[in-house]
């Protein structure tokens, strides 16, 4: 508890263009529970170096994906929004949890199997530990709350099993976590394969929404998105492609599944996916605007990073220095 609030903490990497998952998946929640919980938005650029970046566009990436944050509507001035390198406190408590992990729970990992799948040629040991790493972004701040999308889970049962074994070896030194998973968007499928993740490492760019896409691009490739012959607009498991629509366009408006259903009863696909690409954009492009207008404030954005890492850093510090003196380090002298 921070100031009578439960604490939640939660991070994206700035490996990409963040797509319309990401945003209805994780980001939208992170706005909806800002005000009810003290949090922590990090951007975890210490997870990104697991995949080769080059360093000036990651650069770029991560300042981008920070300035996002703040247009999606998450106020920096209560949100502690900032980079996870700027913080000590992570990668030296992922360094004490490593020695509490263990192999055989990593190889279990299916974004590690499939991350090393897909860069067969830098299988390196920072990819293998990376829960770890996130274990340690989660349990430095005694989060009560991680709103993530479903493929998250594991990594948190993971980071709930360590932190289980700390505690049992040394006491009640971590609070143990919880995952928020929203209602509708929790995993939002390609476009192109409905039966895929929608991602934003597809090779394919008709398979994403990417947040930065243009108007036009948008409903382009929402007419294009693959349906089926069933001709009906129906949430089931037989119409993936079309559920993925319904889905979307639901998360978009707050609307039920069956009131999509209701509003689009008797319409062609056409019409419904020219709905659902028009009520994307609308909602795309005032976060658009906003996003374009903070990245050009340098002052204003260095402010917030300079202010929003020291308060992390104080906070992580109190978690840090119980854990070190726990598992036995002498103190320093200071
Ligand atoms: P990559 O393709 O590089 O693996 P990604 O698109 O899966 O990246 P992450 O950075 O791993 O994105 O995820 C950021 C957040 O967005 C996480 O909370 C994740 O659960 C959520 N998320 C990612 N993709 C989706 C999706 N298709 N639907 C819903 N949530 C998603
Ligand atoms: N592994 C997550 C990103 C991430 C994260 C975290 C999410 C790193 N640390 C802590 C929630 C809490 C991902 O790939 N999306």
């Amino acid at each position: 508890m921070i100031d009578n609030k439960k604490v939640l903490f939660s991070g994206m990497q700035a490996t990409g263009c963040l797509t319309l998952g990401n945003y209805l998946g994780a980001l939208q929640n992170w706005v909806k529970l800002s005000d009810e919980y003290e949090c922590f938005y990090s951007v975890v650029d210490l997870h990104s170096i697991t995949v080769r970046q080059d360093p000036a566009e990651f650069r770029q990436k991560a300042k981008n994906l920070l300035a996002l944050y703040i247009a999606a509507g998450l106020d920096p001035e209560k949100n502690c929004i900032y980079y996870q390198s700027h913080v000590s406190g992570h990668a030296e408590l992922a360094w004490i949890l490593n020695c509490f992990t263990y192999m055989g729970e990593l190889n279990r990992m299916t974004q590690f199997k499939d991350k090393s799948a897909k860069h067969a040629d830098n299988i390196n040991a920072g990819l293998f530990t990376y829960p770890v790493l996130m274990a340690a972004d989660i349990l430095l701040y005694q989060t009560d709350v991680v709103p993530v999308g479903i493929d998250q889970l594991q990594h948190l049962e993971l980071t709930r099993d360590i932190a289980q074994r700390f505690n049992s070896i040394y006491g009640d030194v971590f609070t143990i976590p919880e995952p928020f998973i929203g209602k509708t968007g929790a995993k939002i499928m390609s476009l192109q394969d409905p039966l895929k993740k929608m991602s934003k490492s597809d090779e394919n760019p008709n398979a994403s929404i990417f947040l930065t896409d243009d108007r036009d691009t948008i409903i382009r490739k929402f007419k294009r998105a693959v349906t089926d012959s069933e001709a009906m607009i129906k949430h089931r498991e037989e119409q993936p492609g079309v559920s993925n629509l319904i889905e979307i366009y639901s998360a978009c408006t707050g609307k039920s599944f069956e009131e999509v259903e209701k509003e689009f009863d008797g319409k062609g696909y056409g019409d419904f996916k020219l709905a659902v690409g028009e009520t994307v954009a609308d909602m795309l492009t005032p976060l658009q605007t906003r996003h374009a207008e903070i990245l050009k404030d340098k002052a204003y954005l260095d402010g917030i990073v300079k202010k929003n890492a020291e308060k992390a850093q104080y906070f992580s510090n109190k978690t840090l220095r119980k854990v070190q003196k726990k598992v036995g380090f002498n103190e320093k002298v200071r």
